[in-house]
């Protein structure tokens, strides 16, 4: 099919697949600060990133499919129903997604989106550039019609290098500058994020979209801590070998020799705080060193290393926090038992 916006593009077409690279290649993942930061605190931490090495990202694809870890089908299948009426809410709009990873989510966005009569335009960004190229071509092949810029890069990259496009900047690598953007946010990943970063994001994503433009998250609610804990502490132990493979990629990485065998995976649900915590224990007392970052540590036994909070919202709390970003709530989604939310904000214009 033939869109109006082909027609007049026919005398300079648009390449169908644009990469960028946002900074340069080893900015895109840091220098390990953060892990001797985390490493030198008391309690102990280590950025949740770090999860996700090759190994991590294939590991974490097995977790979505657990019995046990509901989030991802939840997720799926809440916007299986909803994607036909986000795309009405929002018409044509070019989709940006944060964390995209194997985009298999995405699909049915791109499905509902590929029915209006608009341009289709896909941004997906990644840390991951591999895994990105590989979902990318794959979209390529099976949407005719679409055009992907993907970016490689950290959410706070990529947030500036989209602000830059709002504010019509020299990097301007924004598809479709008469589409409004569509911010994609899935998966609940927003529950990485504690209070306070969870502001600076916020204000980030304030910036990268202009008034008008939309965002929409993927949240996980409270629930019961029987449903809670068993999502974390699956039976076939994959939950706990993706926590342990953050240790292996920090020795891959930086030249470690944190033991696997000498620690344990540790889940479990802060009532409090309303958020999963992950940790691993020090199963004996050892010396632990990062050889290329010059950092020696000793880990007392029974001391835990935090590697990851996920928490868990109350979606009207949450709503009246992005509002103080000018993120005005839509409507939501949920399934029926209240497990898990899809939320679509637009843009309000500036006070
Ligand atoms: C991808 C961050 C949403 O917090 O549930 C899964 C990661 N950690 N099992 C989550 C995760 C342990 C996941 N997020």
């Amino acid at each position: 099919m033939t869109t109006f916006y082909e027609v007049v593009n026919q005398s300079q077409p648009q390449p169908r697949f644009q990469y960028i690279p946002l900074g340069t290649p080893d900015q895109t993942v840091d220098h390990g600060e953060d892990v001797i930061q985390g490493l030198s605190q008391v309690p102990k931490t280590l950025p949740c990133r770090y999860f996700y090495d090759d190994q991590g990202s294939l590991l974490f694809e097995q977790i979505c499919t657990l019995p046990e870890y509901y989030p991802t089908r939840t997720e799926r299948r809440i916007l299986t129903t909803a994607a036909a009426e986000i795309a009405e809410f929002t018409g044509g709009c070019e989709l940006v997604e944060l964390g995209s990873g194997s985009s298999s989510k995405t699909r049915l966005l791109l499905d509902a989106y590929s029915q209006l009569a608009a341009p289709l335009h896909y941004c997906p960004i990644d840390v991951s550039g591999g895994m990105l190229k590989t979902s990318a071509l794959e979209l390529l092949d099976q949407y005719p019609q679409l055009h992907i810029c993907g970016r490689v890069g950290t959410y706070e990259q990529a947030l500036v290098n989209l602000s830059g496009d709002s504010l019509g900047e020299p990097t301007r690598v924004i598809s479709d500058p008469d589409l409004p953007r569509l911010l994609i946010f899935l998966g609940s990943t927003i529950g990485n994020l504690d209070a306070v970063t969870l502001q600076k994001f916020l204000l980030q994503v304030q910036q990268a979209l202009r008034p008008g433009d939309y965002f929409l998250l993927g949240v996980d609610l409270q629930k019961s801590i029987e449903i809670l804990e068993p999502a974390y502490n699956d039976a076939q132990g994959i939950t706990a070998a993706f926590n342990l493979n953050c240790l292996r990629h920090l020795n891959w990485r930086f030249n470690g020799n944190f033991d696997l065998s000498q620690f344990a995976h540790w889940a479990f649900y802060n009532t409090a705080a309303n958020q999963i915590e992950m940790h691993l224990r020090s199963l004996v007392s050892q010396t632990v060193t990062l050889q290329t970052l010059n950092f020696r540590g000793a880990l007392a036994a029974a001391e835990t290393i935090q590697t990851e909070i996920s928490r868990k919202f109350d979606l009207p709390t949450l709503k009246t926090e992005l509002q103080a970003y000018q993120l005005q709530p839509l409507h939501s989604w949920t399934d029926p038992q209240h497990w898990f939310a899809l939320l679509l904000c637009q843009r309000s214009i500036s006070a």
